[in-house]
This record gives structure tokens, sequence and C-alpha cells, in this order.
């Protein structure tokens, strides 16, 4: 490769083991905002107190974009020697132990782009300081580990942002000269400064109450456009089933009066929990059956739980520094993940969230992006945001339930909560509190949280005179900086069927133990055996159970074990995997040109297909195909053409072999109004696999059609779209066409519409894609809209991604320069798919590679492109 011509880093890696306290800390702080369009003057008073004996200078954070207007400490004008101000800090080079520090800084909230720090979005202003962005507002050690009470007087004019509001309590507002008005917010909380957060606008507010098991009565106040009043419901309602669920099930209540949100439609994110004003991503709290699918609608019900949940996890506990990262957001993943689970279905819950974890974290694990759950270095810390530190951080606290039990756990939690109430902390002191109150020596799993890449499992199965011998055998690969692993602690669940498909619970030996019918065997060795004593004739054992670990699994099984499991297995995870196993097995043969000639799968297929016993979502589950990702991931080489061309023929072996009855249950499902309710959105699930594999039929065009036309929801609507656009039927532009002149108005539809045309299964979706960027309703400034088209292109069209020639990488390529001059961390985001280039063929890796230098050769490529990049080349 020629030599890269980029400019240097301007940032430096920061190191975990650095880590030192900060030498001076802040009691309160008093901020005042003029908002105006024109710019932001932000006036910030600030108490300090040396932490040491040192006479250390006083060093904040700042940023390149504001402009510093005036500085005093206790009042007195700071001479211009008594100071140095650069990109990244400002220097007071000599203060005493305690005083009152008054920057004044000069904001230009209209230009901000990159969305961090204040910015002014469809005609409001709003905040995003995760994880450093309050140093883009004023000079501040802007750690987390720095807490303090925040007072906030907002001033702005009153017909253009009537609503104002900050953290904690609203205790004045009132009229100012020019038609400005103020209001001032306190929180009683001390906080850091990434949860501070400020909200100017023209809102509509949906407004309710919750009154919290200790009798507090707490307003709920959502601030959506005033057109979206009627899409807010499901999220107030959502919200106070958190707040309920939170209560019941690990005994916290809310902390203030007030709880707003603030619905955003330019948002880096999801959401942010900043304490008592989250600021959402309008996509998770708009929702209505005419504009959101059932998924939709889940999502909105998770994101909002998971907000609310940091608000004891995250925001009274909070991280010592950032490579805790996990501590707040493992722990309120998994907690957001178990909500969900009570309140819909626990088993699709696991389906789903298992599939996520595959499809983002194993690929992240086993690539150059591979990092710890805990890291240790990074250079953009928002670059850490990742599958790892969210996904496989919520497996690792899984894993400490499921060794130690609810119960347990939740005493872990209580100490956990009563011990750092208020502090910032680590990992480790969230460890030390699950051992306290378990008792178990969590020691060997702390590897968990320091050792990056995926164990496997390799599991022999042999059975001999009513003995089955379970021989466990781990190992994980070398991911960057850690070539040698030692091995896991683990939980593994097991269990075992008669050959009648009933659940039974043979004796078992040393190291296992049974909790109802599943038995936990706990992993340790490299190797480990065990035994279980008297097991019938054509008993059948189901492994990893509920995916109690996050861990591939390889077995002995046969085709017909996997068959009879994919029938009768009482656990949802492991009876799903069985069919995803025995399919892959029946692609995989069928790619590497030894088609089976009587596939085991194309039978439980038949079966499953008629079962009408099971939930409707579940046999849904049983019916769809793995993705064209999830068998890539299986193969040495990646073959995108062959897995995409061998998995489209067996789904129409499939669709034609059982047309009739296809057919027929798909028209008893498509009846009945519309409802939300979990039976209604099973049977819309299972109706749309039906309708999918129907649309490869020669009448499906017709179905397809009807379905789309007739639609009085978006669940169907979508779905039917969906297949229009995977297909060549006559109609296709002409209803894609009609689809965007009636949505045109609602962008999170629109979204929509750019993505199921970047996830189109047709040859010339690459053109297609190049296209829509040109399309007037595209924006590189619009994060949802870019995720829409280029990362729904990039990470999920594994086919048209890697068409040959390298069309898709440098399509790739442009998008991440073009976002990156307006966002970097959204530019950053998209990054991940370039660095998949080990198991592609010599023509493609050099083609990525090329990309890949191509973007690290611009000029002014920011710190957060860069980083990924040069990992990703490596
Ligand atoms: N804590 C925020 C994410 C912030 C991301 C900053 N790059 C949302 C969440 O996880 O709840
Ligand atoms: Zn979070």
């Amino acid at each position: 490769m020629d030599a890269l011509e980029a400019t240097p880093a301007i940032k430096q890696e920061i190191f975990l083991k650095d880590y030192q306290p900060p030498h001076f800390w802040v009691d309160e702080i008093s901020l005042c905002f003029n908002l105006g369009e024109k710019g932001a003057r932000v006036t910030a008073e600030t108490k300090f107190r040396r932490n040491s004996k040192t006479d250390n200078a006083l060093v904040l954070d700042g940023g390149p974009y504001m402009a510093l207007e005036s500085i005093t400490v206790d009042g007195t004008p700071l001479d211009e020697r008594a100071y140095t101000v650069s990109a990244t800090a400002l220097t007071v080079h000599s203060v005493p132990d305690q005083f009152l520090l008054k920057v004044v800084t000069k904001l230009d909230p209209v230009n901000n782009t990159r969305l961090e720090g204040l910015y002014h979005s469809s005609g409001n202003f709003c905040t995003q300081c995760e994880a450093q962005g309050f140093r883009h507002i004023t000079y501040y050690p802007d750690r987390p580990d720095v807490l303090a009470k925040y007072t906030v007087r907002i001033e702005a004019e009153q017909s253009k942002f009537p609503v104002l509001l900050s953290n904690g309590n609203r205790v004045a507002e009132g009229s100012m000269s020019g038609g400005y008005h103020y209001a001032v917010w306190e929180d009683p909380y001390p906080k850091p400064s990434y949860l501070f957060a400020l909200v100017a606008g023209d809102f509509a507010c949906r407004n309710d109450h919750f009154v919290t098991a200790s009798g507090k009565h707490v307003e709920l106040n959502i601030y959506v456009a005033p057109d979206d009043l009627n899409k807010s419901d499901y999220a107030m309602a959502s919200l106070k089933r958190s707040m309920k669920w939170d209560e019941e099930v690990f005994g916290l209540e809310y902390d203030l009066d007030i709880y707003n949100i603030v619905a955003v439609s330019d948002f880096n994110m999801g959401a942010m929990e900043n304490k008592g004003l989250n600021v959402f991503n309008t996509k998770y709290v708009l929702a209505s059956p005419e504009t959101a699918t059932d998924a939709d609608f889940s999502h909105v019900e998770g994101v909002i739980g998971h907000e609310y949940f940091h608000n004891w996890t995250g925001n009274r506990v909070t991280c010592r520094d950032w490579f805790q990262l996990s501590l707040k957001e493992g722990l309120t993943v998994f907690r957001d993940q178990e909500f969900t689970s009570d309140m819909a279905s626990r088993s699709l819950k696991r389906l789903d969230d298992v599939r996520i974890l595959r499809l983002l974290q194993f690929t992240e694990d086993s690539g150059p992006l591979a990092h710890p759950v805990r890291p240790e270095k990074y250079v953009e810390i928002n670059n850490f945001y990742t599958a790892t530190v969210y996904n496989k951080g919520a497996e690792v606290i899984r894993m400490m339930h499921t060794l130690m039990g609810a119960e347990t756990f939740r005493k872990g939690m209580d100490l956990y909560i009563g011990r750092h109430d208020g502090h910032a902390v680590t990992c480790e002191d969230f460890v030390v509190a699950m051992e306290d109150a378990s008792g178990l020596d969590l020691k060997q799993f702390r590897l968990w949280y320091s050792q990056a890449g995926t164990p496997h499992l390799k599991v022999n199965i042999t059975c001999s005179h009513g003995t089955a011998k379970l021989t466990i055998d781990q190992s994980c690969k070398p991911t960057p900086g850690q070539p040698d692993k030692k091995p896991y602690h683990m939980p593994l669940l097991v269990g075992w069927l008669d050959s009648a498909g009933n659940p039974i619970c043979p004796n078992i030996g040393a190291g296992g133990k049974w909790l109802k019918e599943s038995c936990l065997l706990e992993l340790k060795s490299p190797r480990e055996v065990f035994e279980f004593m008297d097991v019938p004739e054509g008993a059948v054992i189901s492994l990893h159970r509920q995916f109690s670990a996050p861990v591939k699994l390889d077995h002995n099984l046969s085709d017909k074990e996997l068959a009879f499991l994919m029938a009768y297995d009482s656990d949802a995870y492991a009876r799903w995997e069985a069919a995803q196993q025995l399919a892959s097995r029946q692609f995989l043969s069928e790619v590497n040109g030894k088609p089976l000639i009587d596939g085991a799968f194309e039978k439980a297929f038949h079966f499953a297909l008629r079962d009408e016993e099971t939930d409707p979502a579940f046999v849904a589950e049983l019916l769809t195909l793995p993705s064209e990702i999830d068998l890539g991931q299986k193969m040495q080489t990646l073959d995108p053409a062959g897995i995409h061309q061998v998995r489209e023929k067996l789904i129409k072996k499939l669709a034609l072999e059982n047309k009739e009855y296809l057919i027929k249950r798909y028209t008893k499902l498509n009846t009945g109004v519309y409802s939300l309710d979990q039976t209604s959105v099973a049977k819309r699930r299972l109706k749309n696999i039906l309708l999918a594999y129907i649309s490869v039929c020669p009448e499906g065009a017709t179905y397809v059609e009807t379905q789309f036309k007739a639609a009085d929801n978006m669940t169907d609507r979508m779905a039917a779209l969906q297949l229009l656009v995977h297909s060549d039927y006559e109609n296709r532009q002409e209803l894609l066409n009609g689809f965007y002149e009636t949505w045109h108005s609602n962008a999170l539809v629109i979204d929509k519409w750019f993505s199921v045309q970047a996830l189109s299964k047709r040859s010339d979706t690459v053109e297609m894609v190049l296209k829509l960027v040109e399309h007037p309703s595209f924006s590189f400034k619009n994060p949802n809209r870019v995720r829409s088209l280029v990362s729904a292109f990039s990470m999920l069209n594994q086919a048209a991604f890697h068409i040959s020639g390298g069309a898709g990488y440098r399509f790739l390529a442009e998008m991440i320069v073009k976002v990156d001059a307006y966002n970097p961390q959204t530019a950053a985001k998209l990054v991940a798919p370039l660095g998949r280039w080990q198991r592609l063929n010599a023509v493609a890796m050099r083609q990525m590679q090329e990309s890949l230098k191509w973007i690290l050769n611009k000029p002014n490529i920011s710190d957060d492109v860069r980083e990924l990049c040069l990992k990703s080349i490596e």
C-alpha cells in the first residue's frame, strides 16, 4: 500500500491506567443562557474547591467552536497573562484553594451541524452533552467524576421559544424587555456535566402524572412538534409503565417532581438521559398505527424505558471515567431488556436481543474494531458507544443474574445503589457489590470486562448405558492487542427432552445444578466434562438455553436431533436456534456445491408452517431463514453473491412446495381490525412472513399489491412495500412513487421509504442508492436520513454492499467524507463495514482497503473518522 498522507490526529490516546482524580471539585455552577439565532451568550459562574494540597493550575476543558468573552476570579477580571486558551483547554495559571470563576462564552448554535453541545435544529435550541459536549458550551472540568449542583437561567424571545427547559425543577419564570422571557431551573441532585441539558423552542405538550409507590406526585410532560401531539400517547403510556416496573422489580422510585421528555428531529443517537430532561430522537417517541410499525412501537417502549432506568443506573450512580461506560450502559440495556420481556413476550424479546448481538457485536468482536466491554484506551470516546459496551455489556450483567438467580441479583443491586448513590464509580465496584451480595467468587468472571473477542464452545455429547457425557472445550481467538486469552467463567444452561419431547431432569454429577427444567453448568476451564446419569433411550439434549452466555457454540447433534428440538424444545431460544442451525446446514452444503437432496430443514419447515398450537409470532421466527449476514458469519471466505443466490433459491423452493397452505394460512390471518395487542402483533408477524414466501410465487404480485393498497396500518403497508421493492413487478416504481407522494411530509415514514430501497435484494440496488442521494429529500445533515439510507445499505444489505467491482465500498467512503464535513459522530458510525475485509476475496479486500485509504488521504478528516479508519486498515 502507498504511504498515507493524512494529517496526524489532533487528539491523543487516553489510557484507563492513567486515571487520576480531578485537581478541583465543583460544588455549584450557575449558568445563564441568552439565546438568539445570531448567537448564544453563556455566563457560567462556577464554585471550585481544590482537591489536593498541590498548587496545580486550573485546567478546564473547552472546545474550539466558542469564543471566550470575559473571565474573572472572585470578581476580579484576569490579566491576559494570567491564563492561556487553546483549542482544547483554558488554563488559569494560579488560583486560590476556593474561588468563584466567572466565564462568558459566545456560541454559534445555528451553524453547529455537529449536533454536539448547544445547537439549533428545526427552529429549536437543544443540547447534547454526553460524552464531551459540555466543553463546547463553557470552560469546565468536563469529566463524569466531577459532580455539581446546577442552576440554569434561560433567556429567549417569547414568541419563537415559548418553552424553556432545563434539568430539575422550574423555580422562577417571567417576562423581560424586548419580547424576551426567562425561566430558572434548579437541579437538587449533583450531576456530571454530561447530564446537563437545555431546550428552548415551540412545542406542544402531552401532560400526565404518575404517583410513586411512596405517594409522590410526579408531573410528566412530553414535548413534541405541534402536529405530532397525536403520536405521543404510546410514549407516555410507556413512560408510566417504566416507572411502575422499576418500582416493582428494583424498588427504585423517581426522585424529582417533574420528568420532561422532548422529541427533536436532528439527533445523533436514539435518546439522552439528561437528569429530569430527556432529549429524544423523534424516532423513539412518535408512534401511531398509521405511521409506525409494530417494531417501532416496541422500540419506543424500549428506549423510553432505557432512558428512564438511567435515572438510577447512570445518573444517581454514575461513571468515574468513560472507560466505565458499560457500568451504566450494559446495566441499563439489561434493565430495558427485562422491562420489555415483562411487558411483552420474554422469549421473543430474547430472540430479538440475540439477533442484534450476533449481527452487531459478534461482527465487531471478530474484526479490527474489537475491544473489551471496558476498553483500555481511546482517542475519541464517542467511538466507544458500541454494541460491545452496550449489548455485550448487558450479556455480562445477564450472566451474573443467571449465576446467582433473580433474588440474589436484586440484593446485589440494592447493595450497589445503597453504597454508591451520589457517586461516580467503576465496573469493579459493581462486581464487588454482586460478589458481596451473593458470596460468589467472580474473580475469573471479571475477564468478561477486560478480554475482547467472542468465546467459542465446542460441545461433544456421547451416550453410553444411560450416561451422557458432555465434553466442552472453550477457546477465544486473538483480537487486536490481545493475542492470548484466558478461559472465561460462564453459565451454560442445558436441558433434556425424552423421546416424546417432554422435559426430563436426569441426575447431574458435580458442577451442575437443576433450576426447574434447565440445568446450570458453570464453565471455568478450557475443557469441562459433565455427566448426566439415567438418561432414557432416545432422549435429546437442548444446549445453550436462553442463550445463557454470549458465545458461539458448535456441537455434534444430528439433523434429526435438531429437527426434534425445533419441534418440541420448551426453551424458545434453543428451539429457534435448532431451526436456524438446520437451515444453515442446508445452505452451507448448497453454497459449497453439495446440495442436500432431502434436507431435514424442508421437512421441519413443512411441520412448523402447519403448527397452529404455537404462538404465531414464534412460528414466524421458525419460518424465517437465517439472514445472509448470519450465513456469511459461518463461512471461512465470505461469498455474498453465492449466499444470496442460494438463499433466494431455497426461499422459492419452500414457497412453491407449500404454496397452497401458505396462501390458506395467510388468507385466514389477513382478517380482523387493527389492534396493537400482543395477539394481533403476533398474527401480523406471521402473516407478513407468509406473504414474503407468497411474493415469490407466480401469483405473488396480486397478494402483495392488494395488501399494500388495503393496509390500514404501517406494519402491513411496509411489509408489502419491502416485497414490492425486492420484486420485478410491473407497477413497482409507480407504487413506490405513490408511497412517497402520500407520506412526503412525515420525516420518519420517508426514512422508511429510503431504507426499503437500500435493503432491496435487486441487482440494481447500488445504482438506485446512488440516485437516492440526489433525491431532494435526502440530506447529509440529518442523522436519521443518513442512517436510513447509508447504514441500511452498508450494514444490512450484504449482497448489494459487496457487489463485485467495489461500487458499494466507494459509495460508502464517499458518504463518510461528505457526512464528516457536517457531523463527525454520525460519519464515524458509518465506518465499521469498511473494516470487514479479512474474509473477502483478494480483489474485494484490496478495493475495501483502497476506500479506507482514500478517506484517510482526504484533508480535514475528523479525529472520530480517522481513529476508526486507521484501526480498520491495519
Ligand atoms: N447515553 C446516551 C448515549 C450518548 C452517546 C454519546 N455519543 C443514550 C443512552 O445510551 O441512553
Ligand atoms: Zn443508555
